[in-house]
């Protein structure tokens, strides 16, 4: 039976290799330059190397058993991709922010245990037996419920992104963090498993009156927010596992708000109470903090949806290329909290010429979009830049046209394009270009 499967496998090894060719190889790729086309090494120069004719040592004793990580981990040899934090951004690491590894993943879901973290008292532990949601205020019938009674009802299955306010905020006077990660990394992409939030309105019966819904969680900071009730009848979330496991404690075990599109600070974590009132709650210091600074000196208020965005992952500062030229995928992603992404386009010069890049998949409203362009690189500097559009027929801009609107004091909703500077060698760097 394990022969026959062996058979299998190694039959289909070959078919597969028979079925990529060089045509269909060259067919997609962009040549911007002369250098010949070898994606892999020749088999000749694969001589003497021991890697192919001696047999290595995880071929010559078994590996490890079947219980040896009963919850299994990323292996040792990827230990570096890991969350990040900034220390010089925050007083300390509680009221404070991580990043998501964007550099080093593909795809566009999420692994939790690398999901960018944003707390303002912690990370709290609430076990499931403690869990109560309470719906009160303008309704008919004021409810708790606890995590099973959430259970009860028919669930979904969404795929959406979270991304903070903050994410790219450091980079509107300039050039500043030399990595995807810390510029672009305080957003996710997971699915989730849960229930709308209309379902339980409606079980606690909606007054006429109810325009806005007030959520907060259970932790210290408790992280009020006012969402008006269009939004929250819409598609506005209970979610109760992510990327088919109970939530992790940092992204508010056991039950979070989903806000697709809206800004993260509105993801309610650790949800315990959902206030139906008439007009929205200005609570504590968050509302004015969330405003943005216009170039005039005035300032926007609830600036809920994030725009259309993308940015290259790879290559990026953390992950520079380590051939000389040759073939490259130049891999990104892009998103829009409008709607689907429809298109990217990618230049390799700075914004002079564009090529449209291959989107992994069609674009899925308000979640990930993985994009990819094949290049055949000449081994000379480039200025890679990535430019969404979305369903709505937005245009991501450039950094020039968004401070012209916003001036340099601005620190929530950046979603300029993002220049990286390629030098020989494969080094790269984020700048600026104009
Ligand atoms: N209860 C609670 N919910 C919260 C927060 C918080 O501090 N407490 N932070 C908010 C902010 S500002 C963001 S950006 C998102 C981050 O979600 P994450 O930690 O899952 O990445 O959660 C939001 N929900
Ligand atoms: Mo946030």
């Amino acid at each position: 039976m394990l022969d026959a499967l062996c058979f299998w496998l190694e039959t289909d090894l070959i078919m597969v290799k028979r079925k990529t060719t060089r045509r269909a190889f060259l067919k997609g790729s962009v040549a911007i330059g002369g250098a010949a086309l070898t994606a892999g090494t020749s088999v000749k120069a694969g001589e003497g190397d021991p890697l192919i004719t001696e047999t290595q040592e995880w071929a010559q004793f078994t590996g490890d058993g079947v219980d040896a990580t009963p919850y299994g981990m990323p292996i040792d040899f990827e230990s570096d991709v890991v969350r990040r934090n900034v220390e010089w951004l925050t007083a300390d690491t509680i009221s404070s922010v991580n990043f998501t590894p964007i550099h080093a993943l593909d795809g566009t879901i999420t692994p939790q245990g690398c999901a960018f973290e944003r707390n303002h008292s912690g990370a709290i532990e609430l076990p499931k037996e403690d869990y109560r949601l309470m719906i009160n205020g303008l309704v008919d019938r004021p409810l708790v419920f606890t995590y099973e009674d959430l259970e009860r009802f028919p669930r979904e299955n969404h795929v959406y992104f979270c991304e903070c306010a903050a994410n790219t905020g450091m980079e509107w006077a300039g050039a500043q963090l030399n990595g995807a990660q810390f510029t672009h990394g305080m957003i996710h992409n997971m699915e989730y498993t849960g229930i709308p939030l209309r379902t339980i309105l409606n079980e606690a019966g909606l007054k006429s009156e109810g325009s806005w819904i007030f959520v907060e969680g259970a932790d210290a900071s408790s992280n009020g927010r006012s969402i008006p009730i269009e939004k929250a009848l819409d598609d506005v979330f209970v979610a109760f596992k992510a990327n088919g496991e109970a939530l992790r404690k940092e992204h508010g075990y056991p039950v979070r708000l989903v806000v697709p599109g809206w800004e993260g600070n509105m993801w309610v974590k650790w949800l315990r109470r959902v206030e139906v009132t008439d007009q929205p709650i200005e609570s504590r210091e968050e509302t004015s903090k969330y405003t943005d600074t216009l170039a005039d000196g005035t300032s926007r208020k609830w600036t809920w949806v994030m725009d259309a965005k993308s940015v290259i992952t790879s290559p990026s500062p953390q992950a520079p290329i380590t051939h000389k030229s040759g073939p490259l995928v130049i891999s990104g992603l892009a998103w829009s909290g409008h709607g689907a992404i429809t298109r990217v386009d990618v230049t390799l010069d700075g914004g002079k010429n564009w090529f449209q890049a291959r989107l992994a998949k069609p674009g899925e409203r308000k979640a990930l979009t993985r994009f990819y362009l094949d290049i055949d690189w000449n081994g000379k500097d480039m200025f890679l830049q990535s430019r969404a559009h979305d369903e709505t027929g937005y245009v991501q801009p450039t950094k020039e046209q968004l401070r012209n609107v916003r001036g340099l004091n601005s620190i929530y909703h950046n979603n300029c394009i993002q220049t990286w500077w390629v030098k020989k060698g494969g080094e790269v760097e984020n700048v600026e270009v104009s």
